[in-house]
């Protein structure tokens, strides 16, 4: 069989954890219109196999990393979001590098990721996303201007949306793999812990129904995830930097929370397969994305080096 690591990175916004979603057939991380939405790396596998009944084996294991999106930082959180993605280019068998639109020339985020993977000997694919934006004529450029660097290995368009050309990506991205172990089991879709993926549920749920700069001064922390037979009791603080930025979370009679909690609510309900009870609340932490120590309670701290082991 065949397996291995493969990097998702991009610009913030491009589609990365769409298109991670769209592979895996279920959502494990969250996207929102709003740039700077992925803040840790996501591992997504998908499993190949082959064969009936008895003779049913793995033909592919591909483990997905999607990172956050590649981004001049403003802060101690952006250089971790960034060196993050960063890092990952070093620990993978293979690059995806995804654009959602033309190349903007120099000094343009793509131009300063495309200068990354120049020193970079991992194969690469590039993924031109978002084609039902791209009038084809434009599309036909971006495809030139990419395929004349000579830097990937293939291109494949894709609408990351709805699925359109993932098949193909996939079967192209096996093609770049060399044979090797599974890595994971054949039913195992992420090994990110389930009070990760509730509590960026929450943070989705936060991020759509905010706007400005409230959202990306929002973080996540579960303080309590006990598991009833019947029903998951969570306790969850959303933090924001500002006085200001709480009452607004808050809402008028608390509308606004409430209606955060209850779309997280339901579907942290499908995906623990359970009721769940959840309890929110707002604290201020200024200043939180500029220190060490609440970047590291939140669980924004360095993992590649602790995770990534095979
Ligand atoms: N029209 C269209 N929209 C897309 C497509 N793929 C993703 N989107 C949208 O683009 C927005 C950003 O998607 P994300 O998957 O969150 O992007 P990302 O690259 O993970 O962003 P960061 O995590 O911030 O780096 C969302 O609103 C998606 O619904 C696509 O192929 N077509
Ligand atoms: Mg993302």
């Amino acid at each position: 069989m065949k397996s291995g690591f493969i990097g998702i990175i991009g610009r913030p916004n491009v589609g990365k954890s769409t298109l991670l979603n769209s592979i895996l057939g279920e959502k494990i991380a969250i996207t929102t219109e709003k740039p700077q939405t992925t803040r840790n790396t996501i591992r997504g596998i998908y499993t190949r196999m082959e064969g009936e009944g008895e003779d049913r084996e793995p033909a592919c294991q591909m483990v997905f990393i999607d990172t956050p999106g590649i981004h001049k930082p403003k802060n101690k959180l952006g250089t971790f979001m960034t060196d993050s993605a960063v890092n990952t280019l070093k620990e993978v068998d293979v690059i995806l590098f995804l654009v959602d639109s033309e190349y903007e020339g120099e000094g343009s985020g793509d131009a300063y990721i495309l200068d990354l993977l120049q020193s970079n000997q991992t194969p690469k694919l590039l993924v031109i996303n978002k084609i039902d934006k791209i009038d084809p004529e434009t599309f036909r450029r971006t495809y030139e201007y990419y395929e004349g660097l000579d830097l990937f290995d293939a291109i494949v368009g894709t609408n990351a949306k709805t699925g359109q050309n993932v098949d193909e990506l996939l079967a192209t991205l096996e093609d770049l793999l060399a044979e090797g172990p599974m890595f994971f089991p054949e039913e195992m879709i992420t090994d990110n812990p389930e009070r990760f993926l509730v509590s960026e549920i929450i943070r989705e749920k936060a991020l759509l129904y905010l706007n400005d700069e409230v959202p990306h001064g929002v973080a996540v922390e579960i303080e309590k995830f006990d598991e009833q037979p019947e029903i998951t009791n969570i306790s969850a603080v959303i933090y924001c930097e500002k006085d200001s930025h709480k009452g607004i979370i808050i809402g008028r009679d608390g509308k606004k929370l409430k209606g955060i909690g209850k779309s997280a609510r339901l579907e942290i309900e499908a995906l623990l397969g359970t009721k769940v009870y959840l309890e929110l609340f707002v604290k201020v932490k200024k200043n939180w994305r500029q220190s060490d120590v609440m970047l590291g309670n939140f669980g924004y701290v360095a993992s590649w080096k602790t995770d990534l082991h095979r």
